[in-house]
């Protein structure tokens, strides 16, 4: 049976909570690991919602990653998110969010399970692949801050 539902408002799109948002860092990129991360991606249930092919500025890896600005990588870790393109996305999928981590894995690849993005194609816990919203508050502001109203579906 086909159900035809309208699309969501972006007032409706605000208050969903089966939305994750990704990026493909430039490591993913780089190392030519794109499609078969956005395979398992797919494979894995998620709808893409939104994507883009682009690049961070500096000013918008610094706010996104804001949270770290006092750890000792925090530096490295800008200069490598505006080293290179990323693929930015918003999924969805019952249970997003968790669903999602559990898909990319550990933060250290050398830690992340088997069967798990990072454990297939992560350089290192730096130059981890992937990005993967921690929550759905988060998942949302990370979203709207890569994404306009009308770019997402
Ligand atoms: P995650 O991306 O698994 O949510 P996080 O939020 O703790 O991990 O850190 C954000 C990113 O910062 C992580 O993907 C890679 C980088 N990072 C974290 N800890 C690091 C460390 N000890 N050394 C270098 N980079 C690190
Ligand atoms: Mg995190």
């Amino acid at each position: 049976m086909t159900i035809f539902a309208p699309k969501l408002s972006f007032k409706e799109y605000i208050m969903a909570t089966n939305r994750t948002f990704t990026m493909l860092k430039p490591d993913a990129i780089e190392n030519g690991h794109m499609g078969k991360i956005i395979d398992m991606i797919i494979g894995a249930g998620f709808e893409i919602k939104a994507m883009k092919y682009t690049r961070l500025s500096e000013d918008q890896a610094k706010k996104f990653y804001e949270v770290h600005s006092e750890r000792p990588f925090y530096g490295e870790l800008v200069e490598y998110m505006t080293s290179g393109p990323i693929v930015a996305a918003i999924l969805e999928k019952e249970n997003a969010v968790a669903d999602f981590r559990a898909l990319i894995g550990a933060t250290d690849p050398a830690e992340a399970a088997e069967g798990t993005i990072r454990k297939a194609y992560a350089e290192s816990k730096g130059r981890n692949a992937v990005h993967g919203s921690d929550s759905d508050e988060n998942a949302e502001i990370e979203g709207k801050f890569h994404f306009a109203a009308n770019e997402i579906f």
